[in-house]
Protein backbone atom coordinates (compact mmCIF):
# COMPACT_ATOMS: atom_id res chain seq x y z
CA UNK A 1 0.00 0.00 0.00
CA UNK A 2 1.48 3.18 -0.85
CA UNK A 3 1.35 6.32 1.87
CA UNK A 4 0.43 9.07 -0.76
CA UNK A 5 -2.97 9.98 0.05
CA UNK A 6 -3.12 8.54 4.21
CA UNK A 7 -0.75 8.86 6.95
CA UNK A 8 1.98 6.28 8.06
CA UNK A 9 -0.30 6.37 11.46
CA UNK A 10 -3.78 6.35 9.19
CA UNK A 11 -2.18 3.44 7.56
CA UNK A 12 -1.49 1.19 10.57
CA UNK A 13 -4.74 1.35 11.84
CA UNK A 14 -6.35 0.35 8.87
CA UNK A 15 -4.06 -2.73 8.91
CA UNK A 16 -4.37 -2.97 12.69
CA UNK A 17 -7.66 -1.68 13.95
CA UNK A 18 -9.37 -1.94 10.32
CA UNK A 19 -10.25 1.85 9.93
CA UNK A 20 -9.03 5.42 10.43
CA UNK A 21 -9.76 9.38 10.64
CA UNK A 22 -10.09 11.71 8.29
CA UNK A 23 -10.30 14.90 10.23
CA UNK A 24 -11.83 17.82 8.28
CA UNK A 25 -12.18 15.93 5.11
CA UNK A 26 -15.40 17.86 3.63
CA UNK A 27 -15.68 21.96 4.49
CA UNK A 28 -18.65 23.40 6.21
CA UNK A 29 -19.97 24.40 2.77
CA UNK A 30 -20.08 20.47 1.05
CA UNK A 31 -22.23 19.77 4.76
CA UNK A 32 -24.66 22.16 5.00
CA UNK A 33 -24.79 21.04 0.97
CA UNK A 34 -25.71 17.44 1.74
CA UNK A 35 -27.86 18.18 4.11
CA UNK A 36 -30.11 20.84 2.01
CA UNK A 37 -30.26 18.45 -0.68
CA UNK A 38 -31.16 15.48 1.71
CA UNK A 39 -34.14 17.88 3.19
CA UNK A 40 -35.09 18.51 -0.71
CA UNK A 41 -35.35 15.17 -1.44
CA UNK A 42 -37.41 13.91 2.12
CA UNK A 43 -39.80 17.14 0.62
CA UNK A 44 -39.77 15.81 -2.68
CA UNK A 45 -40.44 12.57 -1.82
CA UNK A 46 -43.28 13.04 0.88
CA UNK A 47 -45.09 16.11 -2.47
CA UNK A 48 -44.95 12.83 -4.23
CA UNK A 49 -42.37 14.20 -6.84
CA UNK A 50 -39.98 11.99 -8.28
CA UNK A 51 -36.49 11.53 -6.80
CA UNK A 52 -35.87 8.67 -9.40
CA UNK A 53 -34.81 5.46 -7.93
CA UNK A 54 -33.51 6.93 -3.89
CA UNK A 55 -35.94 5.27 -1.28
CA UNK A 56 -36.71 7.36 1.93
CA UNK A 57 -36.75 4.99 5.07
CA UNK A 58 -38.92 6.05 7.45
CA UNK A 59 -38.35 6.83 10.64
CA UNK A 60 -39.82 3.90 13.40
CA UNK A 61 -39.50 6.19 16.46
CA UNK A 62 -40.46 9.63 15.13
CA UNK A 63 -39.72 12.89 16.56
CA UNK A 64 -42.37 13.73 19.00
CA UNK A 65 -41.76 17.74 17.64
CA UNK A 66 -41.29 16.63 14.07
CA UNK A 67 -42.68 19.19 11.48
CA UNK A 68 -41.43 18.79 8.34
CA UNK A 69 -41.38 15.42 6.28
CA UNK A 70 -37.31 15.03 7.05
CA UNK A 71 -38.15 14.25 10.87
CA UNK A 72 -39.96 11.33 10.48
CA UNK A 73 -36.98 10.10 8.21
CA UNK A 74 -34.22 7.57 8.88
CA UNK A 75 -32.27 7.46 5.54
CA UNK A 76 -32.24 8.32 2.34
CA UNK A 77 -31.10 4.96 0.14
CA UNK A 78 -29.20 5.15 -3.62
CA UNK A 79 -27.60 8.38 -4.03
CA UNK A 80 -23.98 8.20 -5.38
CA UNK A 81 -25.28 7.07 -8.86
CA UNK A 82 -27.38 10.06 -9.81
CA UNK A 83 -28.10 13.08 -7.49
CA UNK A 84 -25.74 16.21 -8.58
CA UNK A 85 -24.78 16.77 -4.75
CA UNK A 86 -24.17 13.24 -3.72
CA UNK A 87 -22.60 12.32 -6.93
CA UNK A 88 -19.70 14.41 -7.05
CA UNK A 89 -18.79 13.61 -3.54
CA UNK A 90 -19.07 10.20 -4.52
CA UNK A 91 -15.96 10.79 -6.92
CA UNK A 92 -14.31 13.42 -5.66
CA UNK A 93 -10.26 13.22 -6.26
CA UNK A 94 -9.07 13.16 -3.19
CA UNK A 95 -11.62 10.86 -1.55
CA UNK A 96 -10.66 8.13 -4.55
CA UNK A 97 -7.08 8.72 -3.76
CA UNK A 98 -8.12 7.57 -0.29
CA UNK A 99 -9.68 4.86 -1.62
CA UNK A 100 -6.89 3.82 -3.89
CA UNK A 101 -4.92 3.10 -1.04
CA UNK A 102 -7.13 0.51 0.89
CA UNK A 103 -9.02 -0.68 -2.12
CA UNK A 104 -6.42 -0.42 -5.11
CA UNK A 105 -6.56 1.43 -8.50
CA UNK A 106 -10.13 0.07 -9.82
CA UNK A 107 -12.78 0.77 -7.47
CA UNK A 108 -16.67 1.26 -7.96
CA UNK A 109 -19.13 2.51 -5.80
CA UNK A 110 -22.19 0.26 -5.30
CA UNK A 111 -24.82 1.97 -2.25
CA UNK A 112 -24.74 4.96 -0.46
CA UNK A 113 -27.08 6.29 2.41
CA UNK A 114 -27.80 10.01 3.96
CA UNK A 115 -28.87 9.21 7.52
CA UNK A 116 -30.98 11.36 9.61
CA UNK A 117 -30.53 10.69 13.12
CA UNK A 118 -33.76 12.43 14.49
CA UNK A 119 -33.82 13.53 18.45
CA UNK A 120 -35.29 10.05 19.85
CA UNK A 121 -33.80 7.55 17.03
CA UNK A 122 -32.58 4.49 18.63
CA UNK A 123 -28.83 3.31 17.92
CA UNK A 124 -28.09 0.48 15.02
CA UNK A 125 -27.10 -2.55 17.32
CA UNK A 126 -23.25 -4.49 16.87
CA UNK A 127 -23.43 -5.33 12.95
CA UNK A 128 -20.85 -5.98 10.36
CA UNK A 129 -21.84 -4.33 7.11
CA UNK A 130 -20.33 -7.33 5.21
CA UNK A 131 -23.58 -9.23 6.01
CA UNK A 132 -25.44 -7.10 4.00
CA UNK A 133 -22.24 -7.69 1.36
CA UNK A 134 -23.14 -10.95 0.17
CA UNK A 135 -19.49 -10.44 -2.20
CA UNK A 136 -16.80 -11.89 -3.99
CA UNK A 137 -14.02 -10.79 -2.90
CA UNK A 138 -15.57 -10.02 0.67
CA UNK A 139 -13.70 -6.49 1.61
CA UNK A 140 -14.97 -3.79 0.87
CA UNK A 141 -14.78 -0.23 2.30
CA UNK A 142 -17.23 2.30 3.60
CA UNK A 143 -17.18 6.16 4.55
CA UNK A 144 -19.23 7.47 6.91
CA UNK A 145 -18.98 11.58 6.69
CA UNK A 146 -19.97 13.74 9.59
CA UNK A 147 -22.12 16.02 7.91
CA UNK A 148 -23.25 17.54 12.20
CA UNK A 149 -20.63 16.89 14.80
CA UNK A 150 -21.57 13.35 16.25
CA UNK A 151 -21.20 14.01 20.08
CA UNK A 152 -21.86 11.44 23.00
CA UNK A 153 -25.86 12.56 23.32
CA UNK A 154 -26.55 12.34 19.87
CA UNK A 155 -25.97 8.93 18.73
CA UNK A 156 -22.28 8.51 17.39
CA UNK A 157 -20.86 5.37 16.52
CA UNK A 158 -18.32 3.04 18.12
CA UNK A 159 -16.41 0.29 16.77
CA UNK A 160 -14.50 -2.58 18.03
CA UNK A 161 -10.77 -1.98 16.50
CA UNK A 162 -9.45 -4.89 14.56
CA UNK A 163 -12.90 -6.60 14.70
CA UNK A 164 -12.20 -6.52 10.68
CA UNK A 165 -10.33 -9.71 10.95
CA UNK A 166 -13.10 -11.87 12.03
CA UNK A 167 -15.07 -13.95 9.95
CA UNK A 168 -19.04 -12.29 9.28
CA UNK A 169 -20.84 -13.58 12.45
CA UNK A 170 -23.90 -14.83 13.17
CA UNK A 171 -26.87 -11.62 13.39
CA UNK A 172 -29.76 -11.55 15.17
CA UNK A 173 -32.74 -9.85 14.56
CA UNK A 174 -33.27 -6.51 16.50
CA UNK A 175 -35.91 -7.20 18.15
CA UNK A 176 -36.87 -3.41 19.21
CA UNK A 177 -39.92 -1.86 18.21
CA UNK A 178 -38.45 1.21 16.90
CA UNK A 179 -35.68 -0.69 15.23
CA UNK A 180 -34.91 0.25 11.42
CA UNK A 181 -34.75 -1.12 8.38
CA UNK A 182 -32.62 -3.80 8.35
CA UNK A 183 -31.42 -3.84 12.04
CA UNK A 184 -29.72 -6.72 13.33
CA UNK A 185 -27.21 -7.87 16.03
CA UNK A 186 -24.34 -9.82 16.95
CA UNK A 187 -24.80 -11.33 20.38
CA UNK A 188 -21.94 -13.63 20.41
CA UNK A 189 -19.20 -10.73 20.89
CA UNK A 190 -17.51 -8.72 23.83
CA UNK A 191 -17.90 -5.24 22.91
CA UNK A 192 -16.52 -4.13 26.09
CA UNK A 193 -13.56 -2.63 24.89
CA UNK A 194 -15.69 -0.61 22.30
CA UNK A 195 -14.10 2.65 21.28
CA UNK A 196 -16.82 5.71 20.87
CA UNK A 197 -16.04 7.81 17.69
CA UNK A 198 -16.92 11.31 18.73
CA UNK A 199 -16.10 13.55 15.27
CA UNK A 200 -16.37 17.03 14.13
CA UNK A 201 -18.80 17.86 11.40
CA UNK A 202 -16.73 17.29 8.16
CA UNK A 203 -14.18 14.23 9.84
CA UNK A 204 -14.63 11.27 7.60
CA UNK A 205 -14.36 7.82 9.00
CA UNK A 206 -13.09 4.80 6.74
CA UNK A 207 -13.36 1.30 7.85
CA UNK A 208 -13.41 -2.00 6.62
CA UNK A 209 -16.67 -3.67 5.91
CA UNK A 210 -15.76 -6.58 8.64
CA UNK A 211 -15.67 -4.14 11.38
CA UNK A 212 -18.39 -4.58 13.87
CA UNK A 213 -19.32 -1.14 14.57
CA UNK A 214 -22.87 0.26 16.19
CA UNK A 215 -24.27 3.47 17.17
CA UNK A 216 -26.20 4.99 20.37
CA UNK A 217 -29.57 6.67 20.46
CA UNK A 218 -29.92 10.32 19.66
CA UNK A 219 -30.88 11.38 23.55
CA UNK A 220 -30.32 14.67 22.69
CA UNK A 221 -32.67 17.79 21.09
CA UNK A 222 -30.52 18.16 18.05
CA UNK A 223 -30.11 16.15 14.82
CA UNK A 224 -26.91 13.97 14.14
CA UNK A 225 -26.72 13.44 10.11
CA UNK A 226 -24.20 11.75 8.19
CA UNK A 227 -23.35 10.28 4.68
CA UNK A 228 -22.23 7.02 4.17
CA UNK A 229 -20.63 5.59 0.71
CA UNK A 230 -19.84 1.93 0.51
CA UNK A 231 -17.17 1.11 -1.95
CA UNK A 232 -15.76 -2.19 -4.10
CA UNK A 233 -12.70 -3.43 -6.04
CA UNK A 234 -13.90 -3.34 -9.68
CA UNK A 235 -14.66 -7.00 -10.80
CA UNK A 236 -16.30 -7.70 -7.70
CA UNK A 237 -19.10 -10.18 -7.88
CA UNK A 238 -22.44 -9.38 -6.07
CA UNK A 239 -24.18 -12.61 -4.82
CA UNK A 240 -27.42 -10.50 -2.99
CA UNK A 241 -30.41 -11.78 -4.23
CA UNK A 242 -29.39 -15.50 -4.46
CA UNK A 243 -28.12 -14.96 -0.79
CA UNK A 244 -31.50 -13.54 -0.35
CA UNK A 245 -33.02 -16.91 -2.12
CA UNK A 246 -31.46 -19.16 0.38
CA UNK A 247 -32.40 -17.51 3.28
CA UNK A 248 -34.82 -14.94 3.25
CA UNK A 249 -33.80 -13.72 6.59
CA UNK A 250 -30.23 -13.67 6.27
CA UNK A 251 -30.08 -9.85 6.16
CA UNK A 252 -33.15 -8.65 8.61
CA UNK A 253 -36.08 -6.61 7.54
CA UNK A 254 -35.78 -5.40 3.65
CA UNK A 255 -37.68 -3.91 1.39
CA UNK A 256 -41.13 -6.08 -0.60
CA UNK A 257 -39.87 -5.00 -3.71
CA UNK A 258 -36.31 -6.28 -2.56
CA UNK A 259 -37.90 -9.20 -1.64
CA UNK A 260 -39.64 -9.44 -4.56
CA UNK A 261 -36.96 -8.68 -6.82
CA UNK A 262 -35.18 -11.90 -5.18
CA UNK A 263 -37.77 -13.99 -6.02
CA UNK A 264 -37.74 -12.98 -9.25
CA UNK A 265 -34.16 -13.93 -9.96
CA UNK A 266 -33.55 -11.47 -13.06
CA UNK A 267 -31.08 -9.27 -11.59
CA UNK A 268 -28.10 -10.04 -9.11
CA UNK A 269 -28.55 -7.32 -6.49
CA UNK A 270 -30.80 -4.05 -5.13
CA UNK A 271 -27.21 -2.50 -5.28
CA UNK A 272 -26.28 0.24 -8.07
CA UNK A 273 -22.56 -0.62 -9.38
CA UNK A 274 -20.86 2.68 -10.79
CA UNK A 275 -17.60 2.53 -11.76
CA UNK A 276 -15.60 5.33 -9.93
CA UNK A 277 -11.90 4.97 -11.03
CA UNK A 278 -10.55 2.62 -13.57
CA UNK A 279 -6.64 3.36 -15.17
CA UNK A 280 -5.84 5.61 -12.81
CA UNK A 281 -8.52 8.18 -14.37
CA UNK A 282 -11.97 9.24 -11.82
CA UNK A 283 -15.14 8.48 -14.24
CA UNK A 284 -18.50 10.51 -14.18
CA UNK A 285 -21.69 9.08 -14.26
CA UNK A 286 -23.54 8.85 -17.27
O1 LIG B 1 -25.03 6.19 11.70
C1 LIG B 1 -25.55 5.32 12.39
O2 LIG B 1 -26.27 5.60 13.35
C2 LIG B 1 -25.29 3.88 12.10
C3 LIG B 1 -24.71 3.68 10.75
C4 LIG B 1 -24.22 2.30 10.53
O3 LIG B 1 -23.88 1.59 11.41
C5 LIG B 1 -24.15 1.81 9.17
O4 LIG B 1 -24.55 2.54 8.24
O5 LIG B 1 -23.70 0.66 8.98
Amino acid sequence: MGTAAITADQSDSWEQNGYFILPRFADDATCTAMHERAVELCRKDAAGESIRHSLVDPERNPWPEAREPEDRVSKVFILHDWDPVFGPFSRDERLVAVLGEVLGPDIDCFLSQFIFKNPGAIGQPWHQDSLYFPFEPADQVGIWLAVTAATPANGPLSVLAGSHKEPVHEHAPDRRPDANLGYTEIVDMDFSDATRVLMDAGDLLVFDSHLMHCSSDNVSDGRRAAMVYHYARAGTVDHTYARLREQQDAMGEMPDDVRAAAAAGDAASPYRWMAVRRDGEVIGHT
